[in-house]
């Protein structure tokens, strides 16, 4: 990874200004937490954490130059010229006219489909991610998943496992379901599939189906220049462009998109919604003011609009991303030099741990992932996130039963190498005593995204 010689540590296009203590928990502390949490690690204390791999959501370290951009905040209630600012941002990158802050992503997603989405009503999407699906059903909707078939093996090497399965999606179109689609949404990058990026080709075939169809197609744009970043690597005759550049073909494919900008924007709250259709901007700013707030600031304090703004175009500079998809992949390596099997290729914002080959021995019952996920915390103090039958077991379409997979999600510009080599240490350490991994049983299961607040115990 670049400039730094033998090693594959990736150069951090960054020096340290602020620092904040790392708590060192002791295993009985960590025991008790376990306790107290029902097993469920949304339920840390985060002074009980000593390296939270939980979400990139949100979680990013915010530059000088956003820090500053803070300070500048202009906090009227209308007109802010923080919005002015951020509308410009997010309409030269994506090209959409029609911008509307939201407070995150679900907030965005809740926007769209409340104004799209009827009961009984089918939304196509590559592979939802859990509060997509969790909206699209809220309003009676049923999400269907149309990844390609490589998305679903973890050892397929497919430089693109984000693609959309075409000959689904152009069966889908074609039949008699037709007139229930009221839109067919593209995740890039896809988060429940491990990270992987969508191709420009597959969007440009996925972008002709719909308009054949005239079905407006929507893009889930949370990481989108990671998936640029890819794009610019792998796709024959891309290498030339920049991000940007990348970026215009992408959206110039869409109709509109939702963005959670706690992911590729760097800030640790804000979303919007974008779309080319001037008929749905009225409704979705009707719904805007119903749900989030006036339309010039979204659910959001102006100064957050002036960070989001900074956040999302220093989200698309080349050497940041190099950094940021070097030390996603060296982590992946320093896992993979101790034999432990993950979810292939390395994805843009996590490596994802393989629980079925890593946990051979346990059944599904046991609830391998979640076991997985706890024991290590209790290894090293280490937070991740279950992405498998607990998250989206209650959800299945039946198309195809739930990758299982625990997530290590990497922060953007928090961890250096040094954290990285111990959680490979620790992980390494539990993969070698894996055979003594015990499952667990759900003793409270919420109905709605039940991973969340769920409990578990040991078995
Ligand atoms: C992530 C999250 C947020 C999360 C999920 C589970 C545990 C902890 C945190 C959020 C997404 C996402 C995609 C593709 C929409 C949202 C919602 N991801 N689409 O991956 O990944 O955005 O959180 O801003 O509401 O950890 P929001």
């Amino acid at each position: 990874m670049g400039s730094t010689g033998e090693s594959r540590q990736p150069f951090e296009p960054f020096r340290i200004k602020v620092v904040e203590a790392i708590p060192n928990p002791s295993p009985e502390r960590r025991e008790a937490a376990l306790v107290r949490a029902g097993y469920n690690l949304f339920g840390l204390l985060s002074d009980e954490i000593r390296v939270d791999l939980l979400t990139d959501s949100g979680t990013s370290a915010m530059s000088d130059r956003q820090w500053a951009g803070l300070q500048t905040g202009d906090e009227s209630y209308a007109g802010s010229r923080n919005f002015t600012h951020f509308e410009a941002v997010a309409r030269e990158i994506t090209g959409f006219p029609h911008i509307l802050p939201a407070h995150q992503g679900r907030a965005a997603e809740n926007l769209l489909f409340s104004a799209m989405v009827q009961p009984g009503m089918i939304v196509p999407n590559n592979m939802h991610f859990d509060t997509t699906q969790a909206h699209v059903r809220h309003k009676g909707g049923i999400p269907q998943n149309l990844a390609i078939s490589e998305a679903y093996d973890p050892r397929s090497e497919h430089p693109f496992k984000g693609d959309v399965n075409l000959e689904r999606l152009q069966a889908l179109l074609d039949g008699p379901d037709r007139p229930r689609i009221p839109l067919v949404m593209v995740t890039i990058t896809n988060n429940t599939g491990g990270g992987q990026p969508v191709s420009l080709t597959n969007l440009t075939a996925v972008s002709a189906i719909c308009q054949a169809h005239h079905v407006p197609l929507y893009l889930d744009m949370c990481r989108w220049a990671e998936n640029a970043y890819f794009i610019k690597e792998r796709e024959p005759g891309m290498s030339g462009l920049s991000i940007g550049e990348i970026g215009h073909r992408i959206f110039a494919l869409a109709d509109g998109a939702t963005m959670s900008a706690k992911k590729d924007g760097l800030v640790n709250i804000g979303g919007f919604v974008a779309t080319r259709d001037a008929e749905l901007f009225d409704r979705l700013k009707e719904l805007l003011i119903l749900y989030e707030g006036f339309p010039t600031y979204g659910g959001l304090a102006r100064r957050d609009l002036e960070a989001m703004a900074i956040g999302l175009r220093e989200a698309m500079e080349f050497d940041y991303l190099a950094y940021r998809v070097g030390q996603v992949r060296y982590l992946a390596e320093r896992l993979e030099a101790r034999g432990v099997p993950i979810f292939r290729p390395v994805g843009g914002h996590g490596v994802y741990l393989d629980v079925t080959r890593f946990l051979d021995h346990m059944d599904p019952k046991e609830l391998p992932g979640q076991a997985l996920v706890v024991e290590i915390y209790r290894e090293g103090g280490i937070r991740t996130v279950e992405i498998g039958s607990i998250m989206f077991g209650d959800s299945e379409d039946g198309s195809h039963p739930p990758l299982e997979l625990v997530r290590l999600a990497i922060p953007r510009r928090v961890y250096t190498s040094s954290h990285m080599e111990y959680v490979a240490e620790c992980v390494g350490r539990v993969y070698a005593r894996r055979k003594s991994v015990r499952g667990l049983r759900m003793t409270h299961s919420p109905e709605r995204l039940r991973h969340f607040t769920a409990r578990f115990a040991p078995l």
